[in-house]
């Protein structure tokens, strides 16, 4: 079983029949603390069966799982980009998702159109699969806007700081697809670090309560900034939701297919009635926090050479080929396909024009407010106030 039993575990004391302990010498019950790990494409590309999630992907065919590299190899290179151009100064700062492509690309390709995503500040995968044109997650780093894109046209929310706080607006608004009597689900994404946040603990108490069908998806890159996970908890992350009342799953993060299976067996669930579902895609930042951490400072070279050797792009590069699913043409036409998007990606973003200085002021009450239009008028009499000096 990979699914934590919801129900509470009976201690069962072991007695021999006169009523003494049973001998010291048998074996120790399995802890319920031990990891387990869903996985169907192991680190060397292989395929391995897995009798509870294997119907999720069971009709996957050779153009989708291309399409799933396709996906993975895209984000990874315009993620690279966006790296680069901020350190060229063309942005403020950026966030890289390197090393979390199949987590992100596995889960937002396992959403419908109808479900909604709450996402962190590294969701780049995500919001590539939800149709979120890449530029447009360019401006807030830019500094030129305050977030970049509609969240209702794609059903995905804007970019989140404040970690964890989206755990509870995705609990709130899967209260009201309930309510609604929709069959849609929604899924928030957070990190390791979240995970230690209130915030996060309200919303799982919520969501079980209010039976909310919403999908916790926790990226556990191991590292929150300099902390490491074991900072965090002292069980496994997944473990978390059974006492809460609702079950939690461990998938490998780099297994784009185990978390694909994995994700759509916890939409489906949440949009039939049965309530949240906790997934911990176990993967690795492999950058920087972001652009202005040095993780040479906390973390040694061995570890992110071990997790070089599960990259998820190349694993399923090497399934493609050994089951002769992609040939060069193919391999081919990606590397110009990724140079077009690195290249759209510089244009798009030294293109992007400086902002209004009063569009601070838009967007933040649907309808006005006094206090808002208050700010707005005494930070335009100061703006004039530099056209005395002649603009200086
Ligand atoms: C409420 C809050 N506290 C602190 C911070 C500063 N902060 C930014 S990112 C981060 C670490 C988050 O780590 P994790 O949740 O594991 O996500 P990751 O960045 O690894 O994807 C912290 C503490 C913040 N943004 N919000």
């Amino acid at each position: 079983m990979t699914v934590e039993s919801t129900a509470a575990r009976t201690p069962r004391r072991s007695t021999t029949s006169g009523g003494k302990r049973a001998s010291a010498k048998k074996a120790a019950p399995k802890k319920s603390t031990e990891p387990q790990l869903v996985q169907l494409l192991t680190p060397e590309g292989k395929r391995v069966k897995n009798a509870e999630y294997d119907s999720y992907v069971a009709g996957i065919t050779a153009d989708d799982l291309r399409a799933l590299y396709r996906d993975m190899v895209l984000t990874r290179r315009f993620d690279a980009e966006a790296t680069s151009l901020q350190r060229q100064g063309e942005l403020g700062l950026w966030a890289s998702l390197l090393g979390q492509e199949a987590a992100q690309i596995g889960s937002g390709r396992a959403t419908r159109d109808d479900d909604y995503v709450f996402p962190t500040y590294r969701e780049h995968g995500v919001a590539w699969c939800r149709g979120v044109d890449p530029t447009n997650l360019l401006g807030m780093f830019r500094g030129v806007n305050n977030g970049g894109w509609d969240p209702n046209s794609n059903n995905f929310h804007l970019y989140t700081i404040v970690i964890g706080s989206q755990t509870l607006h995705a609990t709130g608004y899967a209260m009201g697809v309930a309510k609604d009597g929709a069959d849609s689900a929604v899924i928030a994404y957070f990190g390791d670090g979240a995970s230690s946040q209130g915030d996060v603990a309200e919303a799982f108490t919520f969501s079980a309560v209010y039976n909310a069908p919403v999908v916790f998806f926790c990226q556990n890159n191991q590292w929150a900034i300099s902390e490491p996970t074991e900072k965090q908890t002292r069980v496994p992350l997944y473990q978390r939701a059974q006492g809460f009342g609702f079950p939690g799953v461990r998938v490998d993060g780099n297994d784009v297919l185990a978390v694909l299976a994995v994700t759509k067996w916890a939409l489906e669930r949440a949009r039939s009635g049965e309530g949240p579902a906790l997934i911990e895609a176990f993967t690795y930042r492999m950058g920087a926090h972001t652009t202005s951490d040095d993780p040479t400072k906390y973390r040694n070279d061995d570890e992110r050479e071990a997790w070089e050797a599960k990259d998820p792009i190349l694993r399923l590069r090497t399934y493609l080929e050994s089951e002769g699913h992609a040939d060069e043409g193919f391999f081919a036409e990606l590397d110009a396909e990724s140079e077009a998007l690195g290249k759209r990606v510089r244009e798009v973003v030294r293109a992007m024009p400086d902002p209004d200085l009063m569009a601070i002021f838009e967007n933040a009450y649907a309808d006005g407010h006094a206090l808002v239009d208050e700010e707005r008028a005494q930070f335009a009499a100061y703006q004039a106030s530099f056209a005395d000096e002649g603009g200086k």
